[in-house]
């Protein structure tokens, strides 16, 4: 059951967002028992593999280059510091690793290369790989797909009606399309939202409106509270009530009962009691690790004691499906034959120069003259 038959019309959702909350949750943590262990929470963690700079306008968003905040620009990380990093999160605990990198879409360059790279070796650790890198067209997709990446994520954020409010350098249409995409190479979606950025509960239904009316709605669901970055145009927004968090994961548990419901951004802005009521209304997922992409998370060790008090287990990785084969990549293929041509050439050359009389030339310094 990828969709709750029992709720079809935007009414209905607003009326079970709206329900007593103690109802909401019992009615959640009871549909999830029917599709998930409810002691299992996956632990996934973030990497920005590329951060801030972004071209893009989205109004809650600290890697916007045209916002003035305190975040420090980064280019793309080297391949061998994401597997150190990668590795690292594997053995705290996580069975997931998002990379996420602040680009407008992909484009066809050295950079989609090393991404490339970086996904056959994160599923040569065992892990889940999940990218978040922008607009993605289909051989994007598919180059990723057969790297070994099993979920791309790419955020509706809101309902149709609100997201201009939000961002203005892209439309709804464009995110579908990158989603359509995605699905269409056989790659899992991640899709969610963001609650908290001054939305009606309307536009917190639109969202879940926009994934019911899909063909295939997302496997993933991330639902994020607001972190308000200074500097951002969101930056005054009111940090949202604990209850609303815990209302939108149950919504969206209902709704959607075989997806993995995450607990996203925000979590520092939370107690565990609230955390606790949201992994009974069918939270699966956690971010982990003391940062999400730029701003602060709780660190591995707070969520090891809460797991522990709630008596959660961590999910293994490839428990919904399983993990995709790597391919190797034609392009990158490629470039390391020509690559292995213009050594063997460049050495081919140095012999002969050397069998022809050729000395290498000796370079006196004041060292060697004494
Ligand atoms: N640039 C790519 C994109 O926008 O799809 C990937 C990176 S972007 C930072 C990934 C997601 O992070 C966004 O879609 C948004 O939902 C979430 N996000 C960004 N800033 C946030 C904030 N301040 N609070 C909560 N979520 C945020
Ligand atoms: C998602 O829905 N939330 C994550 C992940 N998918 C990429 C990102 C949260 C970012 C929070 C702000 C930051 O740390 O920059
Ligand atoms: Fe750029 Fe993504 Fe941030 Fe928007 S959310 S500004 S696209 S990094």
């Amino acid at each position: 059951m990828k969709v709750n038959p029992a709720y079809q019309t935007k009414e209905q959702l607003l009326e079970l967002y709206n329900k007593p909350l103690l109802e909401l949750v019992f009615e959640a943590a009871t549909i999830h028992r029917q599709f998930h262990n409810p002691r299992e929470v996956q632990m996934s963690s973030l990497l920005s593999i590329k951060t801030g700079g972004c071209s893009e306008d989205c109004g809650y968003c600290p890697q916007a280059a045209r916002y003035h905040t305190d975040l420090e620009a980064h280019k793309l990380m080297t391949v061998d510091s994401v597997i150190e990093q990668a590795q690292n999160a594997k053995t705290n605990g996580s069975s997931r690793l998002c990379m996420g990198a602040a680009w407008r879409e992909v484009r066809d360059n050295k950079d989609f290369d090393n991404v490339i790279e970086m996904v056959q070796a994160v599923n040569n650790l065992g892990m889940e790989v999940c990218c978040t890198l922008g607009m993605l067209n289909e051989d994007q997709a598919l180059r990723l797909k057969n790297a070994g990446l099993f979920a791309y994520n790419h955020n509706l954020d809101t309902s149709p009606e609100f997201y201009g409010d939000v961002i203005s350098t892209r439309e709804y249409e464009d995110r579908l399309n990158t989603i359509e995409n995605a699905r269409k190479a056989g790659i899992t979606v991640c899709s969610g939202g963001i609650i908290g950025m001054g939305e009606a509960v309307e536009d917190r239904i639109g969202l879940l409106m926009s994934y019911m009316q899909m063909e295939t709605p997302p496997e993933s669901i991330p639902i994020n509270a607001l972190v308000a970055v200074e500097g951002t145009p969101l930056e005054d927004q009111k940090p949202i009530e604990q209850w609303e968090m815990i209302r939108m994961v149950a919504t969206t548990r209902i709704i959607f009962p075989e997806a993995i419901v995450r607990l996203s951004a925000g979590r520092t802005k939370m107690n565990m009691e609230a955390q606790a009521l949201c992994f009974m209304a069918g939270a699966g997922s956690i971010f982990a690790g003391d940062k999400l992409l730029t701003t602060p998370n709780p660190d591995f060790n707070e969520d090891k004691e809460m797991f522990e008090i709630l008596g959660l287990i961590s999910k293994e990785p490839f428990k919904d499906a399983e993990q995709p084969v790597t391919i190797p990549d034609a392009k990158i293929e490629e470039r390391k034959k020509q690559e292995a041509a213009r050594q063997t050439e460049l050495e081919e050359a140095k012999k002969n120069a050397f069998e022809a009389g050729f000395q290498p030339r000796k370079i006196v310094t004041a060292d060697s003259k004494s």
